[in-house]
């Protein structure tokens, strides 16, 4: 039968997750879906053979048919879920950001400590893409020298009315932000954000602990399509991300290429590595990719962000020191 899982949120996010786990994701299933839009409940469901549809998030986690959770609720309430579903003793992948503010971070990590095991995955897809992996991998190797500087670029075709220019950091620019700390393997010392007004592009620069430089181009209303690039430039050369598109073509003297819609075709293979990790971990009693660390880390840098972006002055990163529950010293 494999692992029950439950999905809170029947979204974008939510009926994705749930399609690729139907279909994708070896030794589990769907078997509840909670989303207050009863419609898209049932429409997630149906792509789920048998999934039940859950009252609301709290009767999903308490399902004892759910042996573990994956949130895709909106960003507000992801700490919330979270917190419910360590109470509840019960593995879960929070879709990022872990919290949109630093207290509501810390309080999960509170939690998840205080339980003593570790259930918590933050859902920094991109530490499973296969280009992303081979970046990390390439400077892990040595040959290339130390990182000195990542050049990112990260478009939507568009975003809704309700998105905040405050958005494009928390829960767009979040993504380089965790990219950075994984590939560098360093923390973000210091942030500082300009532009962002009016829907417009936003230019992040990110200053590493060690010295390395980060520049993020942020703009969620492209229009030509969904693309992310990165060039990580090193003592001895660089390292870019290939180009995802599967062909080329090439027709009366013109040379193209499709454009992914969003990201989730761009990142569907990471998508569907992220959830079948979640599930071996789940399965092994541990976890995988971003911990619930990693989130409340993501989340700090995207706090000083939000207010660099508002006083256009560099702000410094405050981080807790690293507990040792998440490999920390103290
Ligand atoms: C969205 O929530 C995602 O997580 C996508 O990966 C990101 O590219 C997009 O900007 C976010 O809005």
């Amino acid at each position: 039968m494999g692992i029950g899982i439950g999905v809170i949120g029947a979204g974008i996010m939510g009926a994705d997750h749930a399609r690729i786990i139907a279909a994708e994701v070896a030794r589990a299933r769907v078997v509840a879906i909670a989303d207050p839009d009863r419609g898209r409940a049932e429409a997630a469901a149906a792509a789920s053979r048998g999934a039940r549809i859950a009252a609301d998030a709290q009767a999903l986690i308490d399902d004892p048919a759910v042996d573990a959770v994956v949130i895709a609720s909106p960003d507000a309430a992801h700490a919330g879920h979270t917190l419910a579903c360590i109470a509840a003793g019960k593995p879960v992948l929070c879709e990022k950001p872990l919290a949109p503010t630093l207290p509501e971070a810390r309080a999960v990590l509170a939690a998840e400590a205080a339980g003593g095991r570790r259930l918590v995955q933050v859902g920094y897809m991109r530490r499973f893409d296969p280009g992303y992996g081979a970046m990390r991998e390439g400077l892990a190797g040595g040959g290339l020298g130390a990182a000195l500087m990542l050049h990112c670029v990260h478009r939507n075709a568009a975003a809704p009315a309700w998105f905040t220019p405050a958005m494009a950091v928390t829960n767009s620019l979040v993504h380089e932000i965790d990219a950075a700390r994984w590939l560098l393997g360093r923390e973000v010392a210091a942030i500082r954000v300009l532009g962002g007004r009016a829907g417009g592009p936003l230019l992040a620069i990110l200053e590493m602990a060690g010295g390395a430089l980060v520049d993020v181009e942020v703009f969620v209303n492209a229009g030509y399509g969904y693309e992310v690039r990165a060039e990580l430039v090193c003592q001895a050369g660089t390292l870019t991300l290939a180009r995802p598109a599967a062909t080329e073509q090439r027709a009366d003297g013109r040379q193209s290429a499709a454009v992914a819609a969003d990201w989730r075709p761009r990142f569907a293979a990471a998508y569907r590595r992220q959830l079948q990790a979640f599930v071996d971990a789940v399965e092994a009693g541990t976890t995988a990719g971003a911990s619930a660390w990693d989130g409340l880390a993501a989340t700090a840098v995207a706090d000083a962000g939000v207010r660099a972006l508002a006083s256009g002055d560099g702000i410094a990163v405050e981080l807790p020191p690293r507990p040792a529950f998440y490999g920390g010293a103290d």
